[in-house]
């Protein structure tokens, strides 16, 4: 690979080829304006452009970068598995391991399968609830995304809301209506739902805190209702902590909320950075998947050796280190540098923020579910994006993403972002 070409050039290739010129629509700068630069390598806290340009970094690779790039340990774990062979479609010893480090993280779940994405999990997790419920429609919330798949394409966050499609072209209209979206934070509309549609409902779906419409926590008591109500109606409950899970707290929001999901979705962090979803829970449910039950699911790379081995080596780590306290306060420290900044300059910033995941809306209004997350002001986020990033500080390239953070960035790392962010804010 040319080490020399700019991202200018890659991306006028990019855009011959590729729509769009990215292969993920959150990576195109569509939102802010500009051109998205390309990745050359990355390291810790730090991504090297193609352009030799140097970047702190807070997407992580959108999650999974939980103890920063290219940490020696994952790297190791793939030499060494990938010495033994790359795929071998036949169950290897590496799924068992991952299968019970997963039960170990997550109490809730009882029985667990690997796929090869997020989108995958969700997936599969609603087709298993139709199957085990013997019912159709589904609810799911404004602005929670749960990947591509079409039941869940429905009023959804990340890049389908940064690019203006939440309800995207191509999901046939029968699909659409199997799904009912209703605001979060909003257990009276939970209840009317369920009302409206008596007997119904297979599964209710969402992000526990959501990460893909900004970062938005669940209101105290909310996911209690939450789990009160599928249980009172027979619904499949299913926590979508993709993001969240291993990197909020060892067992995910669930764990931080006290609530038991009947099936949860996991991916991200699970892959140490290559691909990698699951899902899990109850046993009862979990075996009405093929080849014990009727419910089909599968995938040739499902359980890849090399994926399970970086997800053992980073989940290993997450017990080793136990960061979760250290990188609260780094999000704690970067987001009081921004309120800081706001209420100097005479900005409306709210910072919602749990542990490594946080947002800045500058908005007024408290952010707690969709409207209040779109009222944040966009032209505003544009001109910080791109203050920040002259000064070398990448963010998500939109509005609607979280911002992630990894145990690299302590030390010197934060400590320049704060006074980037605080600069910026200054500027506005
Ligand atoms: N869930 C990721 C951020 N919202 C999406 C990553 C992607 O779509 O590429």
């Amino acid at each position: 690979m040319s080490s020399s070409v700019s991202s200018t050039d890659l991306f006028a290739r990019a855009q011959r080829l590729i729509p769009g010129g990215v292969n993920s629509p959150v990576r195109a700068f569509r939102s802010v304006g500009g051109a998205p630069f390309f990745t050359r390598s990355a390291q810790g806290a730090t991504l090297t452009t193609a352009d030799g340009r140097e970047l702190i970094d807070f997407v992580c690779t959108w999650g999974p970068a939980i103890h920063g790039h290219n940490h020696p340990r994952i790297r190791e774990a793939i030499t060494d598995a990938l010495s033994r062979g790359t795929s071998f479609g036949t169950p290897n010893p590496y799924e068992v391991e991952m299968a019970e480090l997963i039960a170990s993280f997550f109490p809730s779940i009882e029985k667990v399968r690997m796929c090869s994405s997020g989108t995958e999990a969700t997936m599969s997790a609603i087709r298993l609830a139709r199957g085990f419920t013997g019912r159709d429609k589904i609810i799911k919330f404004a602005g929670c995304y749960h990947g591509h798949s079409d039941s869940l394409l429905v009023s959804a966050g990340s890049g389908a809301l940064t690019h203006g499609h939440p309800d995207s072209a191509g999901v046939p209209a029968a699909f659409a209506r199997e799904t009912v979206v209703l605001p979060f934070n909003d257990p009276a509309a939970l209840d009317a739902a369920f009302a409206a549609n008596p007997g119904q409902i297979a599964a209710v779906i969402l992000e526990p805190y959501i990460g893909n419409v900004g970062f938005i926590r669940a209101e105290p008591g909310y996911l209690a209702q939450v789990r009160a109500l599928t249980q009172k109606h027979g619904a499949v409950l299913i926590f979508d902590e993709v993001m969240t899970g291993f990197r909020l707290a060892r067992g995910g929001v669930q764990e931080l909320e006290n609530i038991v999901p009947d099936l949860t979705c996991l991916g991200k962090i699970i892959g140490g950075g290559l691909p990698v979803g699951a899902f899990g829970g109850r046993a009862e449910i979990m075996d009405k998947l093929a080849p014990l039950g009727p419910v089909y699911q599968a995938g040739t790379l499902s359980g890849n050796p090399l994926a399970m081995a970086a997800g053992i080596a980073q989940l290993r780590l997450l017990d080793e280190l136990r960061p979760y306290a250290r990188l609260d306060t780094l999000g704690r420290q970067l987001c009081a540098a921004a309120l800081a900044a706001a209420k100097l300059k005479g900005i409306a910033l709210q910072a919602p923020q749990c542990g490594s995941m946080f947002s800045l809306f500058f908005t007024e209004r408290p952010v707690r579910d969709l409207p209040s997350a779109m009222s944040s002001d966009s032209a505003l986020f544009k001109r910080f994006f791109h203050a920040c990033l002259e000064r070398g500080v990448y963010l998500p390239p939109s509005a609607y993403e979280a911002w992630f953070l990894s145990s690299a960035h302590e030390g010197d790392a934060i400590d320049r972002a704060c006074d980037v962010v605080t600069t910026a804010i200054s500027e506005l």
